[in-house]
């Protein structure tokens, strides 16, 4: 076995070091001034709509940004696993149960791979699903809406970084550790890592009508660290595909210690026989805390459930279900091409990608040639499923997307650059710089049985000269590329928001004719919503206040109320009367320490304020609704304590 050595550990960081510096000034042509024609490919004339909706993650961000595609224009910010004060995600009464986690409240996470759902393949558009890293979670948006409609979070899980890839008819989507831990959890010497932490992958179903998830079933595998995932599709349907990193096991100095075998694994997962094996009573179901917090467009509300087990599977104990296939140099990101026939592994140390055959695979399985086990999980002969390796002479391999046309297209983040290659004969065909250190690369529908292969977006990990200085901070940059013909061609720079780690996108023609415009005041089923101006007042009970409200333009029901006292919690349950798309109201309250509020045309949202001084507070519409939006304010009375004011407003007759 080759020994990476320190020595080669530091040359790699210094071409990184080096490659960056080098780009710094870059005055390389590539990076100049736009050709017309580019410009014209980019160019969305004012009032003309996007070809394609782009769902980036945020990475540190814990959210997921939309963008058009190939105007690079940004819409929206759709917050997921944080905090969001803009409209009072997290911080109003009906949302703050989405962040709740067997951890406590948890407002922030680390998100890193959107993946859009599908039906034979095909993207349906009907949710987005991405993964929290960091306190391990997965949240499904909903595309109607644009807002997280279900977050669950994984149990016995530590960065959960392998996630959150859709099988092609959206049976699962899956969800696998980086880390390995103590299953279940428990005090133990670190040092004991190697043979007692283990890896859990979690096959999460989805309903196929409402989109709800469960977790179905948890593989606890060696103590690797799983790093990305894939399905198979058409004839692979039915496996899904792991990298794995350090199968040494260490757990200290990383760089060096996991560097040390040169083949890591992919493991191959046949899910359908596992599937078959828990639906015939096998698994062991073991005691876990875990949230399941799912929000409802009828209450206009989140609950959030704890969930007491988890059903997990030994894979030794379903044969044929789990095998290994050696990859060289830490593989990071695993793709399998449009027609399920190939899988390639991006070894981040190497200069070639592996490229290994489903069909190889099957034959090698089906002749039980192995070459030896791990835990008793055999390991496939390398040569026996290699299809072929692609000679790249690029340097740090990360992800892998394709066309549709039979080209596939990977990133490298030491050398900077995309590189084309075709499936099937593994030559290269092209290659283009990024600017810089690019991470994943993304074609629309890229990740499934029907790409889009008009454009390819790199998310790159450094800015620097692409655009003004901003302090010591910059926004990551994206890079759009023209792929329709034989040869790339860089058309497009735009800062995206957070570290997009990964992203999703469909054609606009899909989305957009489903995208709701109002929620119906008439289905408003929020225990507090007041539905009639008439409805609208504020009840006592004890120090609680409610306060019953109502909105539209451009005025609160009821705007004046006496009788709040110090020492009281007041919650504001406001209700938006408008029927109109486009139209919210905003609600802040002076001294109110939660954010605001931002309440969608036939939406209820709540707001508490605990009133700590006397006097007369206004609160006031936020969002400048209409031509009197700067009159739609109203006053709060706050007597002493012992007051015996009693509560009265005004409904603006
Ligand atoms: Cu390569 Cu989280 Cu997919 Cu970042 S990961 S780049
Ligand atoms: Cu309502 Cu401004």
């Amino acid at each position: 076995m080759k020994k990476y050595s320190l020595y080669l550990v530091a040359v790699l960081g210094s071409v990184l070091f080096l490659s960056g510096c080098g780009n710094q000034n870059g005055n390389d042509s590539s990076n100049g001034a736009l050709a017309s024609n580019n410009a014209e490919k980019v160019y969305v004339a004012p009032g003309e709509h996007d070809e394609f909706y782009a769902f980036m993650s945020g990475g540190y961000s814990g959210n997921v940004a939309v963008y058009g595609l190939p105007s690079g224009r940004m819409f929206k910010e759709i917050p997921v696993f944080s905090q969001f004060p803009t409209n009072g995600y997290g911080y109003s009464e009906e949302t703050k149960p989405m962040l709740e986690t067997s951890f406590g409240f948890v407002p922030a996470d680390d998100s890193h791979h959107p993946d859009i759902s599908q039906t034979n393949g095909e993207l349906d558009g009907r949710w987005l699903f991405i993964n929290g890293n960091n306190t391990p979670r997965i949240a499904r948006i909903d595309l109607k809406t644009f807002e997280t409609a279900e977050i669950i979070e994984v149990p016995n899980s530590a960065g959960n970084h392998s996630s959150s890839y859709i099988t092609e008819n959206s049976e699962y989507v899956v969800a696998g550790t980086r880390f390995s831990v103590p299953i279940p959890q428990r005090d133990m010497p670190i040092k004991d890592y190697k043979g007692n932490f283990k890896g859990a992958l979690s096959f999460i179903s989805v309903e196929p009508e409402t989109g709800r998830m469960d977790i179905k079933f948890q593989l606890i595998m060696p103590g690797f660290n799983y790093d990305l995932s894939h399905p198979g599709r058409g004839k692979s349907h039915g496996w899904f595909f792991f990298t794995t990193y350090n199968t040494e096991e260490a757990n200290s100095l990383l760089e060096v210690n996991a560097s040390q075998n040169d083949k890591d694994f992919i493991a191959a997962v046949n899910w359908k026989k596992i599937e078959e094996y828990v639906e015939n009573g096998g698994g062991t179901m073991v005691p876990a805390n875990y949230t399941h917090n799912v929000y409802s467009d009828e209450t206009h509300s989140a609950t959030s459930t704890m969930k007491k087990e988890v059903l997990t599977v030994d894979p030794t104990k379903v044969p044929g279900a789990v095998f290994f296939m050696p990859t060289p140099k830490s593989p990071h990101g695993v793709d399998v091409n449009p027609t399920g026939d190939y899988i390639v592994g991006n070894g981040k140390l190497s200069a070639d990608l592996t490229v290994f055959s489903f069909d190889k695979m099957i034959a090698a399985i089906d002749g039980k040639k192995y070459d030896g086990e791990a835990y008793g999980l055999p390991i496939l002969k390398f040569e026996d499923v290699l299809a072929g390796q692609v000679k790249s002479g690029g340097l740090g391999p990360l992800h892998t997307e394709f066309d549709g046309k039979g080209n596939a297209y990977t990133t490298f983040f030491i050398s900077s650059e995309v590189v084309k290659w075709k499936v099937g004969t593994w030559e290269v065909i092209d290659r283009k710089p990024t600017f810089y250190s690019v991470g994943h690369c993304m074609i629309p529908g890229g990740n499934s049985r029907k790409p889009f292969g008009k454009y390819l977006v790199s998310m790159n990990k450094i800015t620097k000269d692409r655009y003004l200085p901003t302090g010591p901070e910059l926004e990551h940059s994206a890079q759009l590329y023209d792929i329709s013909g034989d040869k790339m061609e860089l058309i497009y720079d735009f800062p995206t928001h957070g570290e997009p780690h990964y992203a999703a996108a469909i054609p606009a023609s899909i989305l957009a004719p489903k995208s709701q415009k109002i929620y119906k005041l008439a289905e408003n089923e929020h225990p507090f919503a007041t539905k009639n101006v008439s409805d609208a007042r504020v009840v006592r009970d004890g120090n609680e206040v409610h306060v019953y409200m109502a909105m539209i333009r451009s005025h609160f029901t009821p705007d004046n109320i006496e009788g709040v006292k110090v020492g009281d919690k007041v919650y504001f349950h406001i209700t938006n009367h408008e029927q109109d798309f486009d139209v919210p109201h905003g609600f802040m309250m002076i001294g109110q320490k939660n954010s605001g509020l931002l309440i969608m045309p036939g939406q209820t949202k709540t707001s508490v304020w605990e009133p700590k001084k006397e006097g007369v507070w206004p609160f006031y519409c936020t969002d400048f609704c209409s031509a009197l939006h700067q009159e739609m304010q109203g006053y709060i009375r706050v007597s002493p304590a012992k007051s015996n004011i009693d509560l009265s407003w005004s409904l603006g007759e």
